[in-house]
């Protein structure tokens, strides 16, 4: 790995070693400016200042996080789903969730973090991933909310990332788009069959959208002057967009699909407004959202237990897994050296 960190390795350079460095630095520096300038990407084995580096690990890490804890509200009505079709739609979408996260804990080992040591910070409590999905789904129709409400949202954050500064990242996005797409409209189809049935499937309906709401707005992160990342992750190319003007966006598309669905967002300050030409809503609580990053919500510890349990439950596959790899390469050296003599 091309040297990155020069204050880290100077104590074991020579002068003229610690001058080849630190021209390597001002050259991939100046590289890296270049690319960013020209709005291209960076690659794996490209030259990058270590807080890029830093700024990728987190977001991507946190974010193949999210995938896999998000599975959890969901798989817990794949037993109750109300017909077989339902099951194997909410199964399939599960099973994208999962498939989203190995993309992403992918893209994150290119920058140099092992799998094992994101898991291992996941399991322990130290990392973060999304405030969503420390919210109970209550009801069958909490799946058409996620679905609309949180696939939405993330489709609205995630379509800007498609564009993200470095590739892996940023191809990963484009096909968890894709996916995210369908699993919006199912959402979208569960809420629409429920609005349309008996008066008591339509509250149900409506009731899930009330509780998924806010949670669903908070999704896009703090207030952009709370954000201490956004404007450095902007110049690096990284977000294309701000946590509010998202927010903004992902509100008016919401307030147009919502009449289609015959319901209402909770939320009677929604406008579009003339002047800024932007959408706005009411004001969100902040402080629950503090609460919850802080592992405070409703089922953050619920979802951490689960979490580890199916690690430990996945011990024996990763050991088998691990014996298998080992055999493999066993076999291929015996055969090298079969080779050579
Ligand atoms: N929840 O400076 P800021 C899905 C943290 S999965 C928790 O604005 P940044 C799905 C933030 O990390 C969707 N933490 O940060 C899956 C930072 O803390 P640290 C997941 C949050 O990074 C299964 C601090 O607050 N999507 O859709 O510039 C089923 C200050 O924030 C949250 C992604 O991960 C939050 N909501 O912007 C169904 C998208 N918001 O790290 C659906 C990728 C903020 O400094 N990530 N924080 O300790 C991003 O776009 C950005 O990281 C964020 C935050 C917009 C989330």
């Amino acid at each position: 790995m091309a040297v990155q960190n020069l204050q880290s390795v100077t104590a074991e350079l020579s002068p003229e070693e610690l001058e080849a460095a630190a021209r390597r630095d001002a050259e991939g520096q100046a590289n890296f400016d270049r690319v960013i300038a020209d709005d291209s990407r960076i690659e794996p084995k490209d030259w990058m200042p270590a807080a890029y580096r830093k700024t990728l690990l987190r977001q991507i890490s946190q974010h193949a996080h999210s995938e896999i804890i998000g599975m959890q509200p969901e798989a817990n009505w794949i037993s109750r789903a109300p017909s077989l079709k339902r099951k194997a739609i909410l199964m399939a979408k599960v099973q994208d969730e999962a498939g989203h996260g190995l993309y992403l804990y992918s893209a994150a080992e290119t920058l140099g973090q092992s799998r094992d040591k994101m898991m291992d910070d996941l399991i322990a409590g130290k990392a973060r991933y999304s405030s969503i999905f420390n919210y109970p789904a209550r009801t069958w129709a909490d799946m058409g909310a996620i679905g609309w409400l949180v696939d939405g949202a993330a489709i609205c954050n995630q379509v800007p990332l498609c564009r993200a500064s470095y590739g892996p990242y940023g191809r990963a996005m484009v096909r968890v788009c894709k996916e995210e797409s369908f699993h919006q409209r199912q959402g979208f189809e569960i809420l629409l069959e429920l609005a349309n049935g008996t008066p008591e499937q339509k509250q149900m309906a409506q009731d899930a959208v009330d509780r998924w709401y806010a949670p669903a707005l908070m999704m896009f992160g703090p207030p952009d002057d709370d954000s201490p990342n956004s404007r450095q992750s902007m110049a690096w190319n990284i977000k294309r967009f701000s946590n509010d003007e998202l927010r903004h966006r992902f509100v008016g598309m919401m307030a147009e699909q919502v009449k289609v669905l015959g319901l209402t967002l909770p939320d009677d300050q929604v406008r579009f407004n003339e002047e800024t030409k932007k959408w706005e809503h009411g004001p969100l609580d902040w402080n629950e959202f503090k609460e919850v990053l802080a592992g405070r919500g409703p089922c953050n510890a619920q979802r951490l237990e689960r979490r580890r349990q199916a690690h430990d439950d996945g011990a024996w596959v990763r050991e088998a897994a691990a014996a298998y790899a080992a055999k493999q390469q066993a076999k291929q050296s015996m055969t090298t050296k079969e080779d050579a003599a």
